[in-house]
């Protein structure tokens, strides 16, 4: 016999929320965000499978393909989400505006921010993807909310979390008090804590992760930080190269093993590719909280006050000591 003890995600949401003394809404949310992944996992499980591969034949705000099962995990977290009570509204990549809890159901006092499927490019390449989702507490007082409470600096995030559909599914969340990583067992159906208090690993791995084909866009800063980590210059020899182009793999690995990831901005795309809100701000967090640090490339990811639902940022995230190297780098001349 084991002491290990075996704990569900359930169990440990209901753990924290009695240190926190807190009221429960906060709970359920994070619990049927939980049930909204495994149902997601299911179905990206039977992707190759089933014929939900392929277009939907539209594009999204941000002008890109939609994928059918992009539009699957949207309406998998709205339905788990809408009818709840804890609610007031939603914002999604998905939906250009911020989405009201319909008239019919009760609201509450929480938003609910996400990314539904991230990396959706990936799929049919059987690729990992992920969810994305962080939690604020409204600011206005419209009972079904207003942009405005969308639009808040991640450092008001109340919890924030990602599930990385990977070789097995796994939940990953804050509520301020540390890091903690769950795995899906399928047979049983349930999140079991495999990674409690993550800490990115110091010294971490010496690895970044950057799309290195926008190279020549770059600015001669960002370029020369690259040549440098390549050589090593600061004695601790050269860094390897990984890039999924799959932002949850990516920071997952980053979390896990330490090293740097970047989506910087370059001449084509002065801010970036990602997304502030909804991409940027719940994993600068959880870096945060697991002793890692994440910036623009000049300012702390979470002090930005976001000025749109669908901003772009760029985005320097992992080891903080990393992090630090590039944001002096890239103030350099
Ligand atoms: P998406 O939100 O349309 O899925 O795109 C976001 C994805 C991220 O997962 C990834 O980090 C990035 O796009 C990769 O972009 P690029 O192909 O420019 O390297
Ligand atoms: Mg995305």
């Amino acid at each position: 016999m084991t002491d290990t003890h075996i704990v569900t995600i359930e169990r440990h949401i209901i753990e924290e929320e009695r240190r926190r003394r807190a009221s429960g809404s906060f709970s359920n949310i994070l619990t049927d965000m939980a049930l909204a992944a495994k149902v997601i996992s299911r179905q990206v499980n039977m992707a190759g499978l089933v014929d939900i591969l392929g277009k939907a034949g539209h594009s999204n705000v941000q002008g890109e393909e939609v994928q059918k099962l992009d539009i699957f995990a949207q309406n998998v977290i709205y339905r788990a989400m809408d009818h709840n009570g804890h609610l007031c509204c939603m914002a999604s990549e998905e939906f250009e505006d911020f989405i009201p809890i319909p008239e019919k159901f009760p609201a509450g006092d929480y938003v609910l921010v996400f990314d539904p499927l991230d990396g959706s490019s990936n799929i049919d390449v059987n690729v990992s993807i992920g969810t994305i989702f962080s939690l604020y507490r409204r600011v206005s007082d419209e009972e079904r909310g207003t942009v405005e409470d969308c639009l808040q600096p991640g450092i008001r995030q109340l919890a924030a979390g990602y599930v990385l559909y990977g070789s097995s599914t796994m939940m990953v969340y804050t509520t301020g008090r540390g890091v903690h990583g769950f795995t899906l067992d399928p047979s049983i159906g349930e999140f079991i804590l495999s990674h409690p208090e993550i800490r990115i690993p110091d010294p971490p791995s010496r690895c970044y992760s950057v799309n290195e084909a926008y190279h020549e866009r770059w600015s001669p800063a960002m370029q020369r930080f690259i040549e440098e980590l390549k050589r090593g210059d600061s004695g601790e020899g050269g860094f390897s190269s990984r890039y999924i182009g799959s932002l949850v793999a990516d920071f997952h690995r980053t979390l896990l093993k330490g090293g740097l990831f970047m989506y910087p901005a370059d001449r084509r795309s002065p801010n970036g590719k990602l997304r502030l809100v909804y991409e940027a701000n719940p994993l600068a967090w959880i870096a945060e909280q697991a002793g890692g640090g994440a910036s623009d490339g000049r300012e702390r990811i979470l002090e930005r006050k976001p000025s749109g639902l669908h901003e772009r940022t760029p985005l320097f995230i992992g080891s903080a000591g990393l992090v630090e190297r590039a944001v002096e780098t890239l103030s350099e001349i």
